[in-house]
């Protein structure tokens, strides 16, 4: 057996919640992330004997027998790489996604995140959208949060305002972000509510709380969030000064050209 913290999903993973601290996204226990294993990789670091089960309080049937390594409840993306054990765990749904089998991590007793229904419902809505879909990852970037405060919620308005502050944003994400109003976190019902909101899009900002990126690799999701943190911190810079030019739709038009990219649709005259 391989030891599991030599594993390259465990590296990137550590890794990044390192660097999304390091980026102020992760205050205390802010954010969490879950990273979709594939089995056969996994059984070569564990035997894959649950070594405790933990009730997630939602069903997910679609996910049933899929394996995930899941940040912490109550831990801090501060201290992850310091004791990984600790804070990390690899789970495998069962029961319909009732049950999760804890294979490995949580080593002081510790759970899932508290997010584990939004994250596990985000994942349904995404491999729909994207088989090869296998991570969701929430936290507090400082711009988006503050913008929430200040910007029309509205989805359009707010993902051409991302769009129209870099010039890499429509090609980065096309299909714009999504909106959710404030709503109590940590519950089925914000869980379902991200989901939905999922399927049309890989971001999805909780209005005054933060952002949820979904993607195929760590990276990929990371530097979603990333551009669209730098799109809201422009915007914060400029939103109270005389605006003189921005990037028009015609341009839009020519990156989709140049960059092979679809904006969502009706969201560009
Ligand atoms: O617990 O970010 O939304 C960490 C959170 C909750
Ligand atoms: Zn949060």
């Amino acid at each position: 057996m391989k030891d599991i913290l030599t594993a390259p999903f465990m590296v990137e993973m550590i890794r990044t919640a390192t660097n999304m601290y390091g980026h102020g996204w992760d205050e205390r226990n802010g954010g969490n992330i879950s990273l979709l294993l594939d089995e056969a990789e996994l059984k070569e670091y564990l035997d894959m004997r649950p070594v405790r089960v933990l009730e997630t309080g939602f069903a997910a049937p679609e996910l049933a027998g899929k394996c995930f390594l899941v940040t912490g409840t109550g831990k801090y993306f501060k201290n992850v790489q310091y004791a990984p054990d600790v804070n990390l765990g690899i789970v495998r749904l069962t029961d319909g996604g009732t049950k999760a089998e804890l294979l490995w991590g949580f080593s002081d007793g510790g759970k899932f995140t508290s997010e584990f229904p939004a994250h596990m419902m985000s994942h349904i809505a995404r491999l729909k959208a994207d088989p090869a879909n296998r991570v969701v990852m929430h936290c507090h970037p400082a711009n988006l949060l503050a913008m929430t405060y200040v910007h029309d919620l509205d989805e359009k308005a707010f993902t051409r305002t991302l769009w129209q502050m870099c010039t890499e944003c429509i090609v980065v994400f096309p299909d714009g972000v999504n909106v959710l109003p404030w709503m109590l976190c940590g519950t089925n019902e914000i869980g379902e509510a991200t989901a939905k909101k999922m399927e049309t899009t890989r971001l999805v900002v909780w209005a005054q709380h933060g952002i949820y990126g979904a993607g195929r690799d760590l990276d990929e999701t990371f530097g979603l969030i990333e551009t669209a943190e730098k799109a809201a911190e422009i915007y914060l810079k400029i939103a109270h000064l005389p605006l003189k030019q921005t990037i028009t739709d015609e341009q839009m038009h020519l990156l989709e050209q140049r960059f092979g990219v679809k904006a969502r649709e009706g969201y560009l005259s």
